[in-house]
């Protein structure tokens, strides 16, 4: 069994990337247990305009945002009393009694016609399940549905709400005698068990599901009140009835999706409804995916009417991709497109079509979000917009503004990759940080504040591991590898480079002794200091690497400085009890380095190179009694800058008598 990992956002569809229709849900060891039909394109010689399913894969979720794909449970030609390529396995259900999962599904039987009921039994929710040789006798019709009621027994319906009791081995029926004949168009056929749904709405009743709460059966089913379907239920105190209808669950598709189907599970102490719509597929109703929705209960044990909605159910976390697209409410005129209509699975965008005009997006959990926290979004303008994003409504907390400006394309914007380019009507990522963190789960109102419209795909809030503290003012100590992680770092300054392969000995002599700032060789820069470099002002950060190497390339970024094309200096200030002699600098560095101790050039690592532990070794260097400054540049072109440094003695072992100021 294949188990592909799948991870989806909370919206609705909750399932990208494949079909999934008919939506039961189970709670199996605390996890949601989805039991969908799987829709496929049909295959070419079969018919086009009609479902077509070939097997069924089980997903499983414990936050109903992210799903696992545990692959496909069973397929249609390893069940053998169903009529190979038959592509019909509809509806299915699953339920656990006496230590076994056993799931339940129509198909085109081999023999005969109509379909017939099977089911496959395994020893864990997501399988492997084994199909039985035949289907359950005396079951003519689609959509199985398993209720195990309180009273000890479990009770099967199916097609228009046709009910019967199973044997406790739950494989045949209690009583497979007919009970009645009924006419299909001009089919008769002979039928067990009762009619639930007699004398209820029931035109072109199906997908029958059943459950038991508060005392109260609830047999709940889609049928067609009009057009297309919609989902209705009854009530009763006796789970084989009779049942008094009710009311409607959901009401038609707008779109004129003519199926519905669905299931209601209790959750952690919530209801949800699990149903279908061709988000996927608007130009064909017989490719859907499921949804969800909460579902609430009145206290007469009525239900209450359930919309659709984009956004569907559960939190999303800031830290992850965010569908916006999929949002809670939406100002008039808001606009939804496919980003592909080709591969619809892509998803959507939005378009804020004017000043004013605003999403929200609920339920997204800012926990772990800090004031270095940025959110980078995907968007596109076709002409310079900005977009706002509050916390909660039109007059909450400004989170954070995101600048449009687009370019016409093969404009130049500054030349190298000092700048991520973003071309009139062309998605671009826009990241700044925020400005307000929320605290816990918060609702997002997204709204345009420029004059032009502005779209938008998805939005993440990410929030950078910690690198780097700030200094103490107690002195440091190298690590036990005798690393030496306090540093103070200057930002980087501005040095273009497309490749790593100038960093030959002489440009780097040439390089690393020009003069970017004044003092260069001899300043010991306090915290928070500042320098002038051609035309940037620079700052410098006195710090505590969390880690050996010190990783400059995160320095930047977390500042939202340039990365590439950058020359980094750094400076440490070395406090020795004693005289240490005959001592080493080694230092690893991505990518060029240069390295004085005590105004003496002591070791240059020159070429494209990677950070490795000890990669370049000075020549024996005597640590003075006191004080000793160390000072390094990094040089870097497309490279993740970063570096260590240690000292080591005769023996190679790390030098760790001092301390570092
Ligand atoms: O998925 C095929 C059939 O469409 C189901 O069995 C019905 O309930 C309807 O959803």
């Amino acid at each position: 069994m294949l188990s592909v990992p799948l991870t989806t956002a909370a919206q609705n569809p909750i399932i990208s990337g494949q079909f999934t229709a008919d939506p039961t849900a189970r709670v199996f060891n605390n996890k949601v247990y989805l039991y969908p039909s799987h829709d496929i394109l049909p295959p070419e010689g079969t018919r086009q305009d009609w479902f077509s399913m070939e097997d069924y894969h089980v997903f499983s979720s414990e936050d109903l945002v992210n799903w696992q794909d545990h692959g496909v449970i069973v397929t249609q030609n390893k069940v053998p009393w169903v009529r190979p390529n038959s592509y019909s396995m509809w509806a299915p259900d699953c339920v656990y009694r006496n230590g076994k999962y056993y799931f339940y599904f129509p198909s085109a039987p081999a023999k005969g016609g109509g379909f017939g009921v099977g089911v496959a039994i395994a020893d864990n929710p997501e399988g492997p399940f084994i199909p039985e040789p035949e289907p359950i006798k005396g079951i003519n019709g689609i959509d199985p549905c398993v209720l195990q009621a309180s009273d000890g027994n479990a009770y099967i319906f199916w097609g228009a709400g046709r009910c019967a009791k199973l044997k406790e081995n739950m494989k045949e029926l209690a009583d497979d005698n007919p009970k009645e004949i009924v006419k299909w168009g001009n089919r008769e056929m002979e039928m067990v068990g009762v009619n639930c749904l007699k004398g209820l709405p029931n035109r072109q009743a199906e997908g029958p599901f059943a459950f038991e709460y508060n005392g109260n059966y609830y047999l709940t089913y889609p049928y067609v009140r009009e057009n297309t379907e919609v989902l209705a239920y009854a009530m009763s105190k006796n789970p084989m009835g009779p049942y008094e209808y009710k009311g409607i669950i959901m009401a038609e598709h707008a779109n004129g999706c003519w199926t519905n189907h669905h299931s209601i599970v209790n959750y952690k102490g919530q209801w949800y409804l699990f149903y279908h719509h061709n988000a996927y597929s608007p130009k064909d109703d017989k490719r859907r995916s499921a949804q969800i929705e909460k579902l609430y209960f009145n206290e007469d044990g009525t239900i209450q009417e359930v919309k659709p909605t984009l956004r569907g159910v559960g939190i999303n976390q800031a830290n992850s991709r965010i569908d916006v697209d999929r949002y809670s409410s939406a100002s008039e005129g808001v606009e939804l497109a496919y980003l592909d209509t080709a591969n619809t699975f892509r998803g959507w965008e939005v378009k804020l079509p004017k000043k004013g005009s605003y999403i929200t997006y609920n339920d997204v959990d800012f926990t772990g979000a800090n004031a270095r926290t940025y959110v980078t979004a995907n968007v596109k303008a076709d002409k310079n917009t900005s977009i706002v994003i509050r916390e909660n409504n039109k007059n909450g907390k400004v989170i954070a503004r995101l600048n449009l400006k687009v370019e016409p394309e093969g404009g130049n914007n500054g030349g190298m990759m000092m700048r991520r380019r973003s071309y009139v009507g062309q998605w671009h990522a826009v990241t700044t940080t925020i400005s307000h963190v929320p605290k816990g789960v918060t609702n997002l109102y997204i709204a345009c504040e420029g004059e032009h419209p502005a779209s938008i795909d998805w939005m993440q809030f990410k929030t950078p591991p910690t690198y780097f503290t700030s200094a103490t003012a107690a002195p440091a100590k190298p690590d036990a590898g005798g690393f030496i992680r306090r540093w103070t770092i200057l930002e980087p300054i501005d040095k273009p480079n497309r490749s790593n392969t100038v960093f030959t000995d002489s440009y780097l002599r040439e390089h690393f002794n020009m003069e970017y700032f004044p003092n260069q060789f001899t300043i010991v820069p306090e915290d928070g200091q500042r320098v002038k470099v051609g035309k940037q002002r620079l700052t410098w950060h006195k710090l505590d690497s969390e880690r050996f190497n010190v990783k400059l390339f995160r320095f930047a970024d977390g500042l939202q400085k340039q990365i590439y094309g950058v020359l980094f200096w750094n400076v440490t200030v070395i406090n020795c009890p004693e005289e240490i002699k005959d001592v080493r600098l080694a230092v690893g560095s991505n990518s060029a380095s240069m390295w004085w101790l005590n105004g003496e050039e002591v070791l240059l690592l020159s070429g494209d190179r990677r950070m490795v532990k000890d990669d370049a070794v000075s020549p024996r260097i005597t640590l003075k009694k006191g004080i000793n400054i160390l000072r390094g540049a990094v040089i870097n072109g497309p490279g993740m800058s970063d570096f260590c440094v240690r000292f080591i003695n005769e023996n190679e072992k790390p030098v760790t008598e001092f301390e570092i100021k």
